[in-house]
């Protein structure tokens, strides 16, 4: 049953009456450009078709109930509160998603209770963003409840980044909820996170008898543990060092001069984001010019400044891209924040099999658990369903 309907059923039987709308948003990956987000750089999604979705409706009392719907139907509801009482720190657990939003959204003066019914598909800790999948949904659905326009996206993907930055504790960038938000079927999103300039970019990987091969390594990452808030500081002190509003600013032409001027563990930390912004632009190029097949070195090098520079891979995420790359993928990498969750690869199509079957020998071989992989279609951004 697909996720919508799986969140109407259960919201009906616990509720008594069927909802008043429906909303849903996307999981995604990241074609490349990573962890430039935060360095007001560029970045290259594309949506899932994975979702996660929203059965709502209004409560006189002012008061939140939420709920989560499993695959088997088991319900989880979450202790209700009153919106006028959330705070960060006032909820836990999965339930802070949601809240975060209601908490987020209170401010820009949505303020009335709803009952949430939430059921998804997209791969949970799997680095493909299923929690933003789950805040920009509730974002949609406690806006369309209140009556107020949901056309604004990207002051609604920052309205989603407050929640998850104050209130959930992740200080993650702006790309994931623009991804769920503003992605389009058939098209990756080129995004200038500066300017928010937005370019709906066409990628169709069939067309060039290719696909783009998702690799859940299913070593599970977190962004509230420290290491990515780690980078992201030393990404904000280099640029204070340097003397510009964020790293965007370094032109890979003067990436020498201006390392010489930074302490040497802040180094590499630079050197990546100056490349990966590059290797963005490099890959749009590509795109716009139909030449799909040519951006398997972008990934791979990507991958390389993720895994040495950056230091955010794990060994089952390099594992995966060598076993991927073995077996024929053009270029691999892993996608998302990093230190686990997913890898996705290029992939001429007559080496599908080869490939699965070669990622799957590598972590068996390792004793880990086996990887969970699919093939990702450019799919389409949040929206209300019905
Ligand atoms: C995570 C974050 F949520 C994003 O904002 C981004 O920084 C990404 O890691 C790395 O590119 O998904």
């Amino acid at each position: 049953m697909s996720p919508a309907r799986r969140a109407v059923a259960a919201f009906t039987r616990l509720h008594g009456a069927e909802p008043v709308g429906v909303w849903s948003a996307p999981g995604r990956v990241n074609l490349i450009g990573e962890h430039t987000d935060y360095n007001d750089g560029f970045v290259l999604p594309f949506a899932l078709p994975h979702r996660t979705a929203v059965a709502a409706s209004p409560r006189a009392d002012g008061r939140l109930h939420v709920a989560t719907v499993g695959d088997g139907g088991t319900v989880q509801q979450a202790s209700p509160i009153a919106v006028a009482d959330l705070e960060p720190g006032a909820v836990g657990g999965w339930a802070a998603y949601p809240a975060g939003v209601a908490w987020a959204l209170r401010a820009q003066g949505v303020t009335g209770g709803a009952n949430l019914v939430i059921a998804g598909d997209v791969p949970t800790g799997a680095g493909l963003s299923s929690s933003h999948a789950l805040e920009c949904a509730v974002a949609l659905a406690l806006l369309g409840l209140a009556d107020r326009p949901a056309d604004d996206l990207p002051r609604i993907a920052r309205w989603v980044q407050r929640a998850e930055n104050e209130f959930v504790g992740a200080p993650t960038g702006l790309l994931d909820q623009t991804a769920s938000l503003c992605c389009t079927e058939a098209h990756v999103l080129f995004l200038d996170v500066r300017s928010f300039e937005a370019e709906q970019v066409p990628f169709d990987a069939a067309e060039h008898g290719l696909e783009v091969l998702v690799i859940d390594t299913r070593a599970s990452h977190s962004h509230t543990d420290g290491g990515y808030g780690a980078r992201r500081a030393g990404c904000e002190k280099a640029a204070s060092i340097l003397g510009v509003p964020a790293l965007r600013d370094v032109d890979v032409d003067g990436l020498d001069a201006a390392s010489a001027r930074l302490p040497e563990g802040l180094r590499p930390l630079v050197r990546h984001v100056v490349t990966e912004n590059e290797r963005v632009l490099a890959s749009v190029g590509l795109l716009r010019a139909g030449r799909i097949a040519e951006l398997g070195p972008l990934l791979d090098a990507s991958h390389a400044s993720l895994r040495d520079d950056y230091k955010v891979s794990a060994p089952e995420l390099d594992v995966a891209v060598d076993a991927a790359n073995a077996a024929g993928a053009l270029g691999a990498r892993m996608t998302g924040g990093g230190f686990g969750g997913s890898a996705i690869a290029l992939v001429p199509v007559q080496r599908h099999d080869d490939v699965v079957r070669r990622v799957h020998a590598a972590f068996a071989e390792r004793g880990w658990t086996a990887p969970r992989t699919f093939t990702a279609v450019p799919s389409a951004g949040a929206g209300r369903d019905r």
